[in-house]
């Protein structure tokens, strides 16, 4: 277990002792930054720790202006490099993922392998919108 957080300088995570607290907090991903431009609404609020490749990490996946972008963790210390997991949801795409709240705050992180996603080709749990869910707070 452990505790996630974007800062403007990328995310930031703390293990779990498994029992009573956490460690310290430390760098575990450089993108994600505002200079990388993560500093909008409609980029920030989709940031997910959803466990990519089910190894039992919690991996980060958000949106980005190209897309869908994901970084796997180590478990123990650092996300990897960028992923571009989709270039859908980009926001050149006719379906408003920038301006649009009701549209980009829809973004979930579902499983390929349990059939909830839109993407038949996924080889990484991919996002999908539905009218059926809420919009995240
Ligand atoms: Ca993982």
């Amino acid at each position: 277990m452990s505790r996630r957080r974007r800062a403007q300088d990328g995310i930031l995570c703390a293990l779990s002792n498994g029992s009573t607290a956490f460690g310290s907090a430390t760098l575990w991903s450089d993108s994600f930054t505002n200079a990388a431009g993560l500093d909008a609404p409609e980029y920030w609020s989709t940031i997910q720790f959803p466990d990519v490749n089910a190894d039992g990490n919690a991996d980060v996946c958000g949106r980005h202006s190209s897309g869908i972008v994901c970084a796997l963790s180590n478990g123990a210390s650092a996300f990897g490099p960028l992923i571009t997991a989709t270039t859908e949801y980009n926001d050149a795409s006719p379906f408003d993922w920038s301006a649009d709240p009701s549209n980009y705050r829809t973004i979930q992180f579902g499983w390929a392998d349990r059939g909830d996603c839109d993407y038949a080709n996924a080889s990484y749990a991919l996002p999908w919108r539905t009218s059926a869910l809420p919009p995240r707070n």
